[in-house]
């Protein structure tokens, strides 16, 4: 495997980031997950903007422009041979000083991997995720926005440590006022009658490439999405629930906190939506 450190490809064992880097000292940095299929890569630009935004908003300087991110990332899928993968552009800081101070820090380090995923097991998309709300809280969109993707991920990996203690895979995080903001690693929606539902931003959510793609998708079909406050009651008394992501695209939930969502088994509108979803991804996207 080759992988990508500032401008470079090189060898897997000689990828290599300084212990000093506040990347790893203090999860200062950004980073994206993106996905390519058939020779595709999905919502590229997308994720770059994202990436690009993320960087602004926590004063990260990336020192490339976004067109050369966009080719560096293909240079790297070209030279995995991805066609079918998992692409992880990753921004520090940089190099600093035993100290928070990011200002010291002078050359942020872009690394890029592009890799396989590593999916849940097909049958979970047949059966559908047992989810459990978890004790953890969502940080307060005030102290840390979750519209920045950083590498700040101890609050998604508290919760995550949560639900795998209650033996499911996934979980809802709710915020400091009680409200359901998303799961450890997905975007979470609720389906009522024709109504879809996803909670805002402000509610803790990080705004999901997913999540609006199936926002797009789930509007041409005709249904009334929505972003909106949700509540637990809202997620047990749901038709259908669902979560989605780059590596999970779009999962069914069948149960959250052992009440059986809709029949119980994924439902007809996820189902719509996870077909309709398998298409787009496999006509569109930026050829590697
Ligand atoms: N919420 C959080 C906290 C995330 O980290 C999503 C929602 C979904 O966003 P996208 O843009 O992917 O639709 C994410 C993204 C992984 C992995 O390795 C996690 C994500 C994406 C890709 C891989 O577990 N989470």
């Amino acid at each position: 495997m080759k992988v990508y450190v500032n401008g470079k490809l090189v060898d897997k064992a000689e990828a290599r980031i300084s212990v000093f880097d506040h990347g790893l000292l203090y999860g200062d940095g950004v980073f994206e997950g993106i996905r390519a299929y058939n020779g595709r890569i999905f919502m590229l630009e997308r994720h770059i903007d994202r990436l690009y935004a993320s960087a602004q908003a926590i004063a990260l300087e990336i020192p490339i422009s976004k067109e050369r991110m966009a080719t560096d990332i293909i240079r790297t899928c070209r030279a995995n041979r991805i066609r079918n993968g998992y692409i992880r552009p990753i921004v520090t800081r940089g190099v600093g000083t035993l100290g928070l101070n990011p200002f010291v820090c002078r050359n942020p380090q872009i690394i890029i991997i592009a890799s396989k995923i590593q999916l849940y097991p097909p049958e979970l998309y047949e059966k559908g995720l047992e989810l459990v709300t978890v004790g953890t809280l969502r940080n307060l969109p005030e102290a840390i926005n979750p519209r920045i993707k950083s590498l700040n991920y101890l609050n998604n990996v508290l919760a995550k440590i949560e639900a795998l203690n209650a033996g499911v895979m996934e979980c809802i995080m709710l915020n400091a006022q009680g409200f359901v903001a998303e799961a450890s690693g997905d975007n979470v929606f609720v389906v009522k009658g024709n109504r879809i539902v996803t909670p805002p931003s402000w509610c803790g959510a990080l705004e999901g490439i997913t999540r609006g793609v199936v926002m797009e998708l789930a509007a041409e079909m005709g249904y009334d999405v929505r972003e909106d406050v949700l509540t637990r009651y809202d997620l047990y008394t749901a038709d259908e629930v669902f979560l989605t992501g780059t590596a999970a695209e779009i999962i069914g939930v069948v149960k959250v906190d052992r009440r059986a969502i809709g029949s119980g088994r994924p439902g007809p509108v996820t189902r719509s939506l996870m077909a309709a979803f398998r298409q787009l991804v496999q006509r569109s996207g930026t050829a590697i």
